[in-house]
């Protein structure tokens, strides 16, 4: 079997509005998440189990940590010839930012030309699964197409967030895709489900370029991958889907094959997390056999320590990050990242802390996502009154509480 030569793209430029105030002053893809890892972990680690290792990483919006990141982390061995590169948008034909996703490829078109690949992986980043793409370019590949979508079944009332698939009766062809539709209607064998684009696309890269060009000359176009190029390619009869039920990837259970979360907004963000934390997780970060992997400061290990000589700290059913403290708290159902503190008698409960978050003396902290280096005071409540939350933070419609980065909160 010869393999053929693939280029891999990452679209890491979303701008995250949905997840704010987590984007506050970084790219979504940049997203703390699980404690030690970003967002955009878990697709280079798809990429990179799967040998693909020529990647580049289009960014745009905010993205000094998410470039940070990448070049601390992602570096892989250029001696033979691998890399993932962040290319920032660099206004190169005129002075303008990537209007959409399909202009960001378009105005980096350079990059392709250096590499002529026979096809271009164009992955998401925002998104927490485990994939092996082998198999969906495979896929790709044997049927000659233009494009591949990677495509799952998801609930109908979420339509409107995902680009929408109808396929031949053969279930293989593409024959309709509309991007957020408000009055899409359910499967013929389950009418409450849509079949939803992932945002994961395989292209032959010589289609990829031609429907890329035709795009640019359109004035009417939002230059959107979903919007416009792939309706594009479905009208031409060349676009194919790809069941992710299909993918079988190292080292899954039943439990949590075809695990994929968009985690576009704060719930789903926050519901995310909270799949990691059973005894048998619906997303299992401790599958050895396909890595996620992430780069940190080297911390010393989690500890737990009595304090006030009464009562030890102690964790249950959480992940507890490298550099924890947990001295005299309890942190329940919850994820703990690197640095966090729990003093005496604090009590955090089904919430997610980012980095260096310190939770005072008998404060409660419930049902919440606190972003890095807050202090929360001695005796504070947060999570316990949602109206009094409210008040002072941002509340989600699944009434989680979230508190922005280094946000003060008065005492
Ligand atoms: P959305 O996620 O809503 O839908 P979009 O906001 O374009 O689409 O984001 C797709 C990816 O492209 C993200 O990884 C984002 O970071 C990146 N991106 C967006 N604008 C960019 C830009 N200007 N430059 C570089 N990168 C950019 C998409 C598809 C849907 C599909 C869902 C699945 O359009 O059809 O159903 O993903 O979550």
């Amino acid at each position: 079997m010869t393999t053929p030569r693939v280029l891999a793209i990452v679209l890491a430029g979303g701008e995250g509005k949905r997840l704010m105030p987590l984007t506050a002053d970084r790219a979504k893809p940049a997203v703390p998440f699980g404690g030690i890892y970003r967002l955009i972990d878990f697709v280079l680690s798809n990429l990179a189990n799967g040998n693909y290792l020529q990647i580049v990483v289009l960014t745009q919006y905010k993205n000094h940590s998410l470039d940070r990141h990448i070049s601390r982390t992602w570096r892989l061995s250029a001696m033979l010839g691998n890399y993932v590169t962040p290319v920032p948008a660099q206004q190169r034909l005129g002075p303008r930012w990537f209007a959409g996703s399909a202009d960001a490829i378009f105005q980096n078109l350079n990059l392709i030309y250096d590499e002529m690949p026979e096809h271009c992986i164009v992955f998401g980043a925002d998104h927490i699964y485990r994939m092996d793409p082998r198999q969906m370019v495979q896929r790709h590949v044997d049927s000659g197409a233009d494009v591949t979508v990677a495509a799952i079944r998801q609930p109908l009332a979420l339509a409107d967030q995902f680009g929408v698939i109808e396929t031949d009766p053969s279930g293989r062809r593409i024959v309709a895709f509309r991007e957020k539709p408000a009055d899409a209607v359910g499967l013929p064998d389950a009418p409450d489900q849509i079949y939803a684009s992932m945002g994961n696309y395989v292209f032959r890269t010589q289609a990829l370029i031609e429907a890329l060009r035709e795009d640019a000359m359109d004035p009417s176009s939002k230059h959107d991958i979903g919007g416009n190029i792939i309706p594009m390619m479905v009208k031409s009869g060349g676009a194919y889907v790809y069941d992710f039920a299909e993918n079988v990837v190292p080292g899954t259970t039943d439990r949590d094959r075809g695990y994929w979360r968009d985690v576009g907004t704060l719930d789903a963000f926050y519901e995310a997390h909270m799949d990691l934390l059973p005894a048998e997780p619906l997303f299992n970060l401790y599958n050895s056999e396909w890595p996620i992997y992430t780069g940190h400061d080297p911390l010393p290990p989690a500890k737990f320590v009595h304090n006030d000589g009464d009562r030890v700290g102690r964790a249950v059913d959480s992940l507890v990050s490298p550099g924890v403290i947990v001295a005299g708290g309890t942190a329940v159902r919850s994820i703990l990242s690197p640095g966090v503190v729990l003093q005496s008698h604090a009590l955090v409960e089904d919430s997610v802390l980012m980095h260096n978050v310190k939770v005072g003396k008998g404060a409660i902290v419930r049902r919440a996502i606190i972003d890095k280096n807050v202090v929360i005071p001695d005796g504070a409540r947060i999570g316990c009154d949602l109206e009094e939350d409210r008040a002072r933070f941002a509340v989600t419609r699944g009434g989680v509480v979230v508190i922005g980065k280094n946000e003060v909160i008065p005492r």
